[in-house]
């Protein structure tokens, strides 16, 4: 058996109400050979998430406990908790050649582009600001300072998307997801990448 040819590390970053968890996890629904990488995070969980599958839910104390440790290889405090991707979490993975999606913010996306500037990274912007209000809105029992307050995070986030090699816009959901299987796909077919897993028809070839 050859070893495997590493795989590819992508970033996801947008901001709140562009639909990137969702577009997560319908990719990772069809494409079982794609991981996300699990993060820790101080914040409480929401209803539905269970610790280990969303987030691993620490203390700030535990958090950082792992800063301290080095455990991890980047993390950020977003608005008002802390969030970080543990080293452990995304190499096994990488070395097994699995592409493994990170959905992290832009703090976190400049920090892993120094560590690993072969980094894929996509930025999503939702359709309108009228759509993003009205997805921020939830299901319509916050105050309207609440939802000022996500207007205001979400236009923060969105102001660092040319920062990012990609730029989706989420207008039409399976638009979007398609575009986002294309760019892991033509990272597929990148030529080291290549080189590598077809290094004995390319030797064949030219024997
Ligand atoms: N830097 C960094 N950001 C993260 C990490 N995990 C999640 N985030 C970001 O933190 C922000 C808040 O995430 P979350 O609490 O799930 O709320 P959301 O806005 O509903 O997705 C999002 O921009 C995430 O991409 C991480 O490990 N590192
Ligand atoms: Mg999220």
């Amino acid at each position: 058996m050859t070893s495997a040819t590493r795989g590819n590390l992508f970033i996801l970053s947008a901001p709140s109400g562009a639909g990137k968890s969702s577009l997560i996890k319908a990719l990772l629904d069809k494409h079982q050979d794609i991981k996300v990488s699990v993060s820790h995070t101080t914040r409480n969980p929401r209803p539905g998430e269970e610790n280990g599958v969303h987030y691993h839910f620490v203390s700030v104390e535990e958090f950082k406990q792992l800063i301290d440790k080095g455990d991890f290889f980047e993390w950020a405090q977003v608005f008002e908790n802390y969030y970080g991707t543990s080293k452990q979490a995304i190499e096994t993975q990488l070395n097994a050649g699995i592409d493994v999606f990170l959905d992290i913010d832009w703090q976190g996306a400049r920090q892993v582009r120094e560590l690993m500037p072969e980094v894929k990274t996509i930025f999503i912007l939702p359709p309108s600001t009228a759509e993003l209000e009205k997805r921020l809105n939830g299901r319509g029992q916050d105050s309207q300072e609440v939802i000022a307050g996500r207007m205001a995070e979400a236009k923060s986030e969105s102001s660092h998307y040319n920062e990012f090699d990609y730029l989706l816009v989420n207008d039409d959901f399976d638009t979007a997801l398609a575009e986002l299987e294309h760019i892991v796909i033509a990272a597929r077919l990148e030529l080291k990448a290549q080189q590598q897993r077809q290094q004995g028809l390319i030797e064949d070839l030219l024997k």
